[in-house]
């Protein structure tokens, strides 16, 4: 279950700025009023009455302000985009953000109140699977691990053993070397995957035979509590309640980690696996 944040409020702040499609706006400038919920726990904050213990609502408001002005987008949500983007980076005691950014006078020659976008933005957790079994296995999973750290959305908070396995499925091919890692991103499930897979192709990876020997393969195993089915992208991943050498790492990092289907925990999950094994 996801947890329930507690909210900084900002309300209606006016900025003005040049946002928008037609060349007047941008020239001329308008209004823009925004509006932000900041997700976070105030937990200690509130116990300890002390500013460096939560966000400083002001600082963020003369951020958002600065943002604005020193950009310039074509549409709201994009500028929405960027501004929560930049704030989950900015601060990282916010959780999830809610933007909101009016614009009383969009220039459509109607009389209306306002138009505007809203957007909510977050962290995720993501579980990444990695494996190897060409070359220099250590360096392609050392790699890919600076590799995801070295976005600018994501940062690698554990990484597990590397563990030799043997392989899996198609078994007339060389030992794995595999792992797994867990990753707090700000990316979308596609986004992470075409990341990946880029990461892949820089190492080398050719796909030419299926469940055949690899530089180097990324999977995605959870992220967040999705369920996710695809004809492209399966999360949690189709088989891993299956695969010793994904719950072994895997069990290493996040063992009460519970998979949103079947409810069991990756240590439950490894135990049943181990018992199947011995029959
Ligand atoms: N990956 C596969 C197929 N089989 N076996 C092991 N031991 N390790 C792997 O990473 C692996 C496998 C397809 O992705
Ligand atoms: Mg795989
Ligand atoms: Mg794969």
């Amino acid at each position: 279950m996801q947890k329930k944040f507690d909210e900084i409020r900002i309300e209606d702040l006016e900025v003005f700025a040049n946002h928008g499609v037609f060349p007047e706006e941008n020239t001329l400038g308008q209004k823009f009023v925004v509006s932000a919920v900041l997700f976070t726990d105030t937990r200690l904050a509130g116990k300890t009455d002390d500013l460096t213990a939560s966000i400083h609502y002001g600082e963020v408001s003369a951020f958002i302000t600065e943002f604005l002005q020193k950009n310039t987008y074509q549409l709201l949500e994009r500028a929405a985009e960027e501004l929560a983007e930049a704030l989950l980076l900015e601060w990282d005691r916010i959780e999830k953000i809610s933007i909101e950014i009016k614009k009383p006078w969009a220039p459509v020659r109607l009389p209306l109140k306002t138009v505007s976008v809203k957007i909510e933005r977050g962290w995720h957790t993501a579980y990444i699977a990695l494996g190897s079994n060409i070359g220099d296995s250590k360096m392609y999973l050392d790699n890919a691990v600076k590799a995801l750290n070295e976005l600018p959305t994501s940062k690698v908070e554990v990484v597990s053993e590397y563990l030799v396995t043997p392989p899996y499925g198609v078994t007339d091919q060389p030992d794995f070397l595999n792992g797994c890692l867990k990753l707090r991103t700000l990316l979308y499930p596609y986004e992470l995957l075409a990341e990946l897979n880029r990461i892949e192709k820089e190492a080398g990876r050719e796909r030419i035979i299926h469940w055949g020997p690899r530089t180097l393969d990324l999977d995605i195993i959870f992220y967040d509590d999705l369920v996710l089915e695809e004809a492209d992208l399966c999360i949690p991943h189709v088989e891993m309640h299956k695969r010793k050498f994904v719950l072994e790492p895997l069990g290493e990092i996040a063992p009460y980690k519970r998979h949103p289907i079947s409810g069991k925990s990756v240590c439950e999950m490894l135990v049943e696996l181990n018992e199947i094994e011995k029959q």
